[in-house]
């Protein structure tokens, strides 16, 4: 195949439209490998059949129609212009493509699978008005512009992965992510549905993974974490509920692929089956965090409960991949274990990385014996070699990934760089960041392919990309996953989908601001909005808007915009640049974070000489986070204390002199992610150091202040557990 040509037709295409009333009808994400946009169009209404044997997409295409454009189509047989959508075998399409011809009188999908058939429909349905995804009628233009397409996926594997253990998402959250999904063309959904802070399957052999292993809180095996706070939280899904969701996945050409995360990760099983986790590690801490949250490898019991876990999990789910998780484990935990320790004497082994691979090379056995193909992290490679079978994730790293691919693995690449839907959007927002700021444009320019360079055997092995989206940060609002996954999946389906000679970063930008959001809008998700850039510079305000026709508001009173706020219209003079904020808007459905200029402080903190007493022991605090960041000013640093707080726990700033001021905001918690923060507490004031007022209880971490004489000390009072092993202050943010 020639992509140079194919690449032509798609710019042709493009500008053909430019200027063009119908313009946007075919901004198609992701973006067909062949495309011809030809003159004319085809009118969908009541005068049009439907005929074909791919029954399931038919069905589809009829109630979509129906619901929102009130249209319905005609069996085959009954006259009138026609739609026809087949599978054949002989069609002649590659694995999962199909061919699409739009003519004014007849639309004809093509396919030698059914998957092909079920993709012709999608990029047909991002033909027509993007209304075809809402709920109701809208009184649009139903005609589809005449195309020829072919088109077929770069890979196979094109994935999207959620973790429901940190924050648990109810069965009708799972049932839009795959119709969001499938919309993109993407194929496999990675159900990360066990690990530390819950256990979310029912296994019918181990009740007590779901009576207790799911639920968090003051009175549960599991304590609060991750936002829960003091009360009872959870949730999990029965095999009865998982089975409709694999129809319903299957229908839809998705391949849905669980995880149970072993051996570390495991804090849920070990609180309701302590039998099977290391003794005598009480202290040991995973990166996240947790302890006794490791399978014992050197008891026999750990591989017949996981071998029976297994068992109902192979029954259940008809993907031949089982992932068994695999990362992060905290070896000292083995180290420090009488059992392990014993076996690996009894083994021969010398180092704790030895068990790893132990453990994992069982793990495959086991897989293998229920018919299913192993899938870990990128740590199952550690200490040794693996089948030839077992498929890696790649995830710390594109080095990571490459490294496996080298070793001859098949791999998914998901290096967190680009891949973690969890990190950061911009320094602005809520997210982490130990692996970096995730832009739209860094998961666009993920290519495992071509940012390697691999054997052509090496690349065979290269089996997708996938985009994840870790929960620990996902305690609030509601929506919070639509904002994290879109449009970045997007990007992650065009960088699955489309040849890398295609790709262009701009005109993808295009195809989302001028099209995919009214069509997210139509499917109901609360996608990202970019926000304008601002600088200050002569005296003016200038804002540069993130796309052509942007809709965008602002202040003058440093508040955030809403939708009665004016809108910008050009450069603003203003010797108070601090007090505008901005953002951008989309219908009233959505808006960006609010921005001041980026080259001024916005919020002029007032830096008064402070001094910190509290309850905690110089010996608690963590290496690297000492109490003077909490009296520097760097809104960037914390105090970091290596324990849990609990009610009696406090730290009290006093400043050196009395403070005037309007505004003290207290954050607890490391800065920017909603980690170790007080929980169970409230704020505390003093006009002169020794009578309190009590202020605000902390609210996601946070409470203010609004004194009405000099302050000469703010409290932080602990009322209760928080819900972290680790606690975590800031520096007072003050304002005139
Ligand atoms: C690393 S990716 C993890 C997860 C965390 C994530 C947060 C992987 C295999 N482990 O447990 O949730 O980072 O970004």
């Amino acid at each position: 195949m020639n992509f140079r040509n194919a690449f032509a037709g798609a710019i042709v295409s493009l500008a053909l439209f430019t200027g063009c009333a119908q313009k946007n009808s075919v901004d198609i994400i992701p973006l067909p490998q062949q495309m011809t946009v030809n003159s004319g169009s085809f009118t969908l209404d009541n005068n049009v059949s439907i005929a074909g044997n791919s029954q399931f997409e038919i069905d589809l295409l009829k109630e979509k129609l129906s619901t929102a454009a009130g249209i319905v189509l005609k069996d085959a047989g009954e006259g009138g212009r026609i739609i026809e959508i087949n599978v054949d075998p002989g069609a002649g399409t590659k694995k999962e493509g199909y061919i699409l011809d739009v003519t004014p009188d007849k639309i004809t999908i093509a396919a030698s699978d059914k998957a092909g058939a079920f993709y012709g429909v999608q990029t047909l349905m991002q033909l027509m008005p993007p209304a075809i995804y809402g709920k109701a009628q809208g009184g649009e233009n139903w005609s589809i512009p005449c195309v020829s397409i072919q088109d077929w996926p770069r890979f196979g594997y094109r994935g999207a992965g959620l973790d429901v253990s940190r924050t648990f998402f109810p069965l009708e959250t799972i049932y839009d992510m795959l119709d969001w999904i499938s919309y993109h063309k993407l194929n496999k959904f990675h159900w990360h549905i066990t690990d530390d802070n819950g256990w979310r399957i029912e296994i019918k052999k181990y009740p007590l993974l779901t009576e207790k292993g799911a639920w968090r809180g003051p009175d549960e095996v599991l304590p609060p974490s991750y936002g829960s706070g003091n009360k009872r939280y959870g949730g999990f899904y029965t095999q009865e509920e998982i089975k409709e969701v694999i129809k319903y996945a299957v229908d839809r050409n998705i391949e849905i692929i669980p995880e149970i995360d072993l051996p570390g990760h495991s804090k849920a099983v070990i609180a309701c089956y302590p039998e099977v986790g290391c003794t005598n590690v009480d202290k040991t801490m995973s990166v996240n965090g947790e302890v006794n949250n490791v399978w014992c490898v050197g008891n026999e019991k750990t591989y017949t409960m996981i071998d029976n876990i297994v068992a109902e999990l192979a029954a259940l789910f008809p993907s031949e991949k089982l992932h068994l998780g695999g990362d992060e484990v905290n070896m000292d935990n083995w180290k420090n274990c009488p059992h392990c320790q014993a076996f690996m004497k009894k083994m021969g082994m010398k180092e704790e990385i030895e068990l790893q691979n132990y453990f994992v090379r069982r793990m495959e056995k086991i897989a293998a014996k229920y018919g299913k193909v192993l899938v870990g992290w990128d740590e199952i490679r550690k200490g040794g070699d693996l089948e030839p079978s077992t498929i890696v994730y790649g995830w710390a790293s594109m080095k990571s990934g490459a490294e496996a691919v080298r070793k001859g693995q098949r791999t998914v690449f998901l290096p967190a760089q680009y891949c973690y839907m969890d990190m950061k959007q911009s320094k602005y927002e809520r997210g982490h960041n130990w692996a970096a700021i995730v832009t739209l444009d860094s998961t666009y320019k993920l290519d495992p392919i071509n940012m390697n360079d691999f054997t052509p055997e090496q690349e065979e092995l290269v089996l997708g990309v996938q985009a994840n989206l870790w929960c620990e940060l996902l305690d609030r609002p509601a929506r919070f996953l639509e904002y994290q996954y879109f449009p970045r999946l997007c990007a992650l389906a065009e960088t699955a989908w489309t040849q890398p000679e295609l790709k262009d970063y701009d005109n993808f930008w295009n195809r989302i601001t001028a099209s995919h959001y009214d069509r997210m809008y139509n499917m109901g998700i609360k996608f990202r909005m970019p926000f304008p850039e601002v600088v200050y510079e002569n005296n003016t305000l200038k804002v540069t808007s993130p796309y052509e026709g942007a809709e965008i508001r602002y202040t003058t009173d440093a508040t955030e915009p809403t939708l009665s706020s004016d809108i910008w219209k050009g450069d603003i003079k203003t010797d108070e640049p601090e007090k505008y904020r901005f953002a951008t808007f989309y219908k009233d459905f959505n808006q960006s974070i609010a921005v001041g200029a980026s080259n001024i402080d916005p919020y002029h903190y007032l830096t008064p000489e402070v001094s910190i007493e509290s309850s905690y022991k110089e010996s608690e605090t963590a290496k690297g986070f000492p109490m003077a960041n909490i009296t520097s000013y760097d809104m960037g640093k914390y105090w970091r204390i290596n324990r849990r707080s609990d009610a009696g726990d406090f730290v009290l700033y006093t400043f050196k002199e009395p403070v005037e001021c309007g505004k003290i905001t207290v954050e607890t918690g490391v800065p920017g992610i909603t980690f170790y923060s007080c929980t169970e507490g409230h704020v505390e004031y003093s006009y002169d150091g020794e009578n309190f007022i009590k202020g605000d209880d902390f609210v996601y971490g946070i409470a203010t202040i609004k004194p009405e004489e000099k302050v000469k000390a703010v409290k932080v009072v602990f009322t209760g557990m928080s819900d972290a092993l680790i606690t975590a202050f800031q520096n007072l943010r003050i304002e005139k």
